[in-house]
């Protein structure tokens, strides 16, 4: 850990990081490991906890270290005790290596978690910024049986960050913040170089995918593209419905990456409508990059998203998005770069893709303008820069504290 002191803290100081996150492909992995990633890179060490190695591949680096929550298993325990294994492993961490600043993605549990491990800690616990992700704030900040605990761990944050204004507005008014501690937005961001545009899309990129399911003349496009985690609040069956109209004027196909519980419901809708032959579902995996930058269109029909990670990697792909307009998905995709439409007009929906990929022209100038549209606002080295100075914000009043205190 590196020495407080009093005053302020260089900004050139390295900083020893624990970075605390979901291992799975939803959008909070993605954003917390890519983060570590990119402090790694500036020279801070970074600790990232989770309850396995996060579904996000990460360059090896000798300042990013895993640390695993291990649950412990026991016949008198009907419910998983990760909640408290995960304090168990933030004290054994700050224990071992030191940390300056501990940094939650996700709300629940991992507010809990942190607060527990931070009374365990005493002075020796390290500062902690809390990223709000979504239905953290959305169904359990709001739910009258969890909502005393989460906002009282919430709130016990030095500061907290939302990925858009929508979910900045939502936590103010559902946890009642009134600028203690202070709510920064700073959008998530992309890796670009890793979602590129192909140097040429190639139109019989997916054909091999479907060999066998189409005649010769159903080869080449268009091709529908999604990722998710495949909850409710993705509302997977839309895509379907949509294939299923487009599929009435154009030999459209739709590949989807991902898994979740409503992966059974999407395949058995697409039997139902006769479209099963035109979906392919690839399962949970994390190089889709290659195939995803060849799509026509992305769709994101999803209920509700503070952000939308999956829609934002689309576009940096070159990739024009389409889906409803809800939460915070305009701030990412605006005109031009796609299309969101009232939520949940499934009809205006699938116009818009026909729109699109049956006009190639069209489709390249929105996706030129999509890659456009990412570059010049979610790259990752300006959200790092944010970050960075989000704690090194709050290192310095903690260090004031401790200076007024001695
Ligand atoms: O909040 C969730 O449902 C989970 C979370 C996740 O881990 O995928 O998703 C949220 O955080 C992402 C990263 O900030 C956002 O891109 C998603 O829009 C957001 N999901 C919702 O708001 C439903």
């Amino acid at each position: 850990m590196s020495d407080l002191g009093i005053g302020k803290r260089r900004s050139s100081e390295r900083l020893s990081i624990g970075v605390v996150c979901y291992r799975s492909v939803g959008g909070s992995g993605i954003v917390a490991s890519e983060l570590a990633a990119g402090l790694t890179g500036r020279g801070h060490d970074v600790h990232l906890i989770a309850s396995a190695q996060p579904s996000r591949t990460l360059p090896q680096h000798d300042r990013l270290f895993h640390h695993e929550v291990s649950v412990s298993d026991y016949p008198l325990f009907d419910q998983t005790l990760y909640p408290l294994a995960l304090a168990s492993t933030i004290v054994g961490v700050v224990r071992t290596h030191g940390l300056d600043l501990l940094h939650v993605h996700y709300a629940v549990p991992h507010c809990a978690s942190a607060y527990l491990a931070r009374q365990v800690l005493g002075d020796a616990a390290p500062c902690l910024v809390t990223t709000l992700h979504g239905t953290d704030v959305t169904r359990f900040g709001a739910d009258p049986n969890d909502q005393s605990v989460t906002r009282f761990t919430v709130v016990a944050s030095d500061a907290l960050t939302v990925p858009s204004e929508f979910l900045k507005s939502e936590a103010k008014r559902v946890f009642g913040l009134t600028g203690e501690p202070p709510v920064e937005v700073i959008a998530n961001f992309v890796d670009t170089d890793r979602f590129t545009p192909p140097a040429r899309r190639d139109p019989t990129h997916f054909d091999e995918l479907f060999r066998g399911a189409h005649s010769a003349a159903e080869g080449g496009r268009p091709t529908l593209f999604h990722v998710s985690t495949f909850r409710p609040v993705k509302r997977v069956a839309d895509l379907i419905s949509v294939l299923a109209r487009l599929r009435r004027h154009v030999p459209a196909r739709l590949v989807l990456v991902g898994d979740g519980p409503e992966q059974p419901t999407a395949a058995r809708y697409a039997r139902e409508l006769g479209v099963a032959e035109s979906v392919r579902f690839l399962g949970m995996r994390d190089d889709f990059a290659d195939d995803l930058r060849h799509a026509d269109a992305f769709l994101l029909p999803s209920e509700s998203e503070s952000f939308g990670v999956a829609a934002l990697e689309a576009l940096s792909a070159g990739v024009p998005v389409f889906g409803y307009r809800v939460g915070g998905l305009p701030e990412v995709v605006s005109d031009g770069v796609g299309r969101l439409v009232e939520p949940f007009d499934i009809e205006a929906l699938a116009a818009a893709v026909r729109q699109v990929v049956t006009d190639p022209g069209r489709r390249n100038v929105l996706g030129g303008a999509a890659r456009a549209h990412a570059l010049a606002h979610f790259r990752r080295e300006p959200a790092l820069d944010r970050y960075e100075a989000c704690f090194r914000r709050v290192l310095d009043a903690r260090a004031g504290e401790k200076g007024e205190r001695s």
